[in-house]
């Protein structure tokens, strides 16, 4: 089904759900099965929750579309990021032998992964495009690890819920549910196009999230926690950008 028509498959879906038994059922029913997104404002934030709860019901199995290697954009377009501070520089400067990626949260094993480790680690490539809500896109080949791997090696207990995911620019955080998490396509990827990731495009290691759009694609991340809880987190919406006003969930 294409985007387009399986928009309108699930606004009519809403639509049905809403005429016939109101919005407050439709809302029940999504808090039973655990889907109400952390920036719905309670039980009556009923856009986002709808939405949500919508793709989850009927598309958490889906897959990212995947392009052949002679779509793969020729002049990628890297959004332009606030200036990189001097840890950063100092990292870069080592070609990133110090940078390290923290998990800790809900995990048995919680642990720190330098770079070269997170390099020997099981490798995913996927040529997916990526898109940001002012407009553009482009289509590229990430590699990495997926993050479901990750999860498996520090033991991630059955309760956690959401993954957040921080990067070293203070201002980029977000966070992700299970269906997301787990997802095969969902990696922490430190190749494009056949070479490590350049820093424009995230590098050394941003986390790809093919499903959603390009906000949730963090840059130079560093650190991950395991968590059933979001409120502790910012203003408790589940990201940077949905404190600031944008959607938490972001499927496409
Ligand atoms: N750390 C960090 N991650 C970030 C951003 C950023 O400014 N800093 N911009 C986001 C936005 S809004 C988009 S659309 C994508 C852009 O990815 P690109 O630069 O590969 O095109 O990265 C996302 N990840
Ligand atoms: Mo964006």
């Amino acid at each position: 089904m294409s985007n387009i028509s399986r928009r309108k498959f699930i606004i009519t879906g809403l639509a049905v759900a809403a005429g016939a038994s109101g919005i407050a059922v439709a809302a029940k029913v999504a808090q039973h099965h655990g889907l109400i997104p952390p920036d719905a404002g309670g039980l009556y934030g009923p856009g986002e929750t709808l939405t949500y709860a919508a793709q989850r019901l009927l598309t958490r199995h889906s897959m990212a579309r995947e392009f052949s290697r002679n779509e793969i954009s020729e002049n990628p377009f890297a959004n332009e990021v606030d200036p990189l501070g001097d840890e950063f520089k100092r990292l870069q400067a080592a070609s990133f032998a110090d940078w390290r990626v923290t998990v800790d949260g809900m995990a048995a094993r919680p642990a720190s992964f330098s770079l070269a480790e997170i390099r020997s680690f099981p490798t995913s490539t996927q040529t997916t495009m990526i898109g940001c809500e002012e407009g553009w896109t482009y289509i590229a080949e990430w590699a990495g690890v997926p993050l479901s791997y990750i999860l498996d090696r520090v033991g991630a207990l059955p309760h956690v819920r959401y993954v957040v995911y921080r990067s070293i620019q203070p201002d980029w955080w977000e966070s992700i549910d299970m269906a997301d998490a787990l997802h095969p396509q969902t990696l922490l990827a430190h190749r494009m196009n056949g070479n490590e990731l350049p820093v424009p495009f995230g590098g050394p290691v941003r986390l790809r999230v093919p499903r959603q759009l390009g906000y949730k694609s963090v840059k130079y991340v560093n650190h991950l926690t395991l968590t059933n809880d979001l409120k502790p987190f910012g203003k408790g919406k589940g990201g940077a950008n949905a404190d600031g006003g944008y959607a938490w969930y972001a499927g496409i």
